[in-house]
């Protein structure tokens, strides 16, 4: 007789969701038995590494991931990487589980009490099925949620003592849509506007990279003959950074974007919000006089701009339909920017010294993801990052994304054979907040090499008081960390650099070989302004 557990494990391998992510307890045992041979667990020793590794592999195999955590103790512990992935826009799957049903009423210990409630609002759908011979439907109901636009999070809630039961004929397998197009007369009027400007600006957002259209993006930027900025603090890179149109990243506060848009009478904004702020710099949203056409895929994103008109579309097939409308410019297309200066070399390096010395030894189809708050204005001006999905952050704000995101991405390049080096750089803070992850990186043998600046301190938020003349926090600085030891201890190689020679040598041995490498730099200690 087939059992729920045996029937959802069916429904798994139909939709390709054989790796799990996770850490395993007592409500989850039921459910892990005898772990079938075609299905891989990949052990995270804390929540939060399992989710974010999750979605570091959905983002860089473009598919939907699936993450079995604890009850609600081991969801709580995932809720700050389930913020990420919800603003990050990837698919995941999470499943926790849930007492069993025969105690539920007195709510025992590992009780989830209103188990649904917890993850929100940072899922797009939380269930807990009534009955158990809806696990497997409800496990296809949330992929299909989970992939439908705008992407997400979703939330499967599932009672310790439901698997042993008997399964009924297996759900009914189908396929959704993970695109839609653009209205066609909405579409007309945008174009008919983009083709009257005298000087429009093109702003692209994340939402371009995962829809797999830099080419459109490129071919739109110069049919236009128009500059082409990305979209505030993106969470993937947008454009080939090495193409003369583009201009760089936008600030992210109200009055300097609005400056950096002056001079242009139309901005079209494609895949982002509009916009991501963070520090509130009081001004206008967009310069006076100038127009906001916005396409995203995500109706709540087209409803909270404050400015401007939107188009509701995927934004690769709305790119294609607007190549398809608009005619040549004849205009002069925009001058690249200027080269920059070498930076000096001091001991210890600065920040641009250290990214000028890590673009200068950069792999060609390298992966960067990043979490270094105060110095990730010069790792952006420093490494250029000219292929799609190749650079990926968290949208949130959440520290302890990247680390294991990086262990994620890193597995999905060897399960999908693309086997692209990946590095991370990741801030001497940001580093301890899923630092676990290391050590799945190491049972694993994946050769990501992680770069940290040690500044020994929280900078940005130095730079935050300062902007906000808040003086006197305690809590900003690090002293007293032993990277090198704590990196030892989860099963990596490691290595202090001081030098741009020797942080090419670390490189190109970490990206070798069959473990993590922790590559520390001790770097200047001064805190860059944070706009
Ligand atoms: C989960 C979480 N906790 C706290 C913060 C607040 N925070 C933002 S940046 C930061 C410091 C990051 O320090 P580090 O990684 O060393 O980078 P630096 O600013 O020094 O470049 C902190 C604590 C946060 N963003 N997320």
């Amino acid at each position: 007789m087939a059992t729920v557990r045996d029937a959802t494990y069916d429904v798994l391998r139909t939709l390709g969701m054989t790796t799990v992510f996770g850490n395993p307890g007592s409500t989850e045992e039921p459910f892990l038995r005898d772990f079938p041979a075609d299905f891989h667990y990949v052990h995270a020793l804390h929540e939060a590494t399992a989710v974010a590794m999750a979605d570091g592999y959905a983002q860089a195999a473009g598919v939907p991931a699936h993450v079995n955590l604890h009850t609600a103790p081991g969801t709580g512990n995932g809720m700050g990487n389930l913020v990420t992935a919800w603003h990050n826009k990837t698919p995941l799957i999470i499943t926790a589980g849930q007492q069993t049903r025969e105690m539920l009423l007195l709510e025992p210990r590992l009780t989830s009490r209103r188990a649904t409630e917890l993850p929100q609002p940072y899922v797009k759908w939380a269930y807990e099925p009534a009955r158990a011979q809806d696990i497997p439907g409800a496990v296809l109901r949330a992929y299909a949620t989970a992939v439908q636009p705008p992407a997400g999070p979703v939330f499967l809630s599932l009672p310790m003592d439901d698997w042993a039961q008997p399964a009924e004929p297996a759900p009914e397998m189908r396929s959704v849509a993970t695109r839609f197009g653009p209205d066609p007369r909405r579409l007309d009027e945008f174009a008919r506007i983009l083709a009257g400007s005298r000087n429009p600006v093109l702003v692209f957002g994340p939402g371009v990279d995962r829809s797999g259209s830099w080419s459109e993006a490129v071919a739109l930027a110069e049919r236009l003959a128009a500059p082409v900025w990305s979209a505030p603090a993106p969470e993937r890179a947008v454009f080939p950074e090495d193409h003369p149109h583009f201009r760089g990243v936008l600030p992210f506060a109200i009055g300097p974007l609005a400056e950096a848009l002056s001079g242009h009478d139309t901005v079209l904004v494609v895949g982002a919000p509009v916009f991501r702020y963070y520090p509130y710099v009081p001004g206008e949203h967009l310069p006076s006089g100038t127009r906001l056409l916005h396409v995203t895929d995500d109706p709540d994103e087209a409803a909270r701009a404050p400015v401007g008109d939107s188009l509701l579309g995927d934004p690769g097939l709305t790119l294609a339909a607007l190549l398809e409308l608009l005619p040549q410019a004849d205009r002069t297309p925009p001058a690249p920017r200027a080269t920059q200066a070498a930076p000096d070399i001091s001991t210890p390096l600065s920040a641009d010294a250290l990214f000028a010395a890590l673009a200068g030894h950069w792999p060609a189809d390298g992966v960067l993801v990043q979490e270094s708050p105060s110095n990730l204005a010069a790792l952006r001006r420093r490494l250029r990052i000219t292929r799609p999905a190749s650079y990926f952050t968290m949208a949130s704000g959440g520290l302890g994304y990247g680390l294991p995101a990086a262990v994620g991405v890193a597995l999905a390049e060897r399960d999908t054979g693309r086997g692209r080096p990946v590095v991370a750089v990741i801030g001497d803070g940001s580093f301890h907040y899923s630092v676990q992850a290391l050590w799945t990186a190491a049972r694993l043998s994946l050769p990501v090499v992680v770069v940290v600046p040690v500044n020994k301190q929280y900078a940005i938020l130095k730079a935050f008081a300062e902007l906000k003349e808040t003086p006197g926090v305690p809590g900003l600085d690090l002293p007293g960390l032993d990277i090198t030891a704590i990196a030892a201890g989860y099963g990596c190689a490691t290595e202090v650099v001081q030098t741009p020679d020797q942080l090419g040598a670390a490189l190109t041995a970490g990206l070798r070989a069959d473990r993590p490498t922790v590559v520390p730099v001790p770097i200047s200690t001064e805190v860059p302004s944070i706009l």
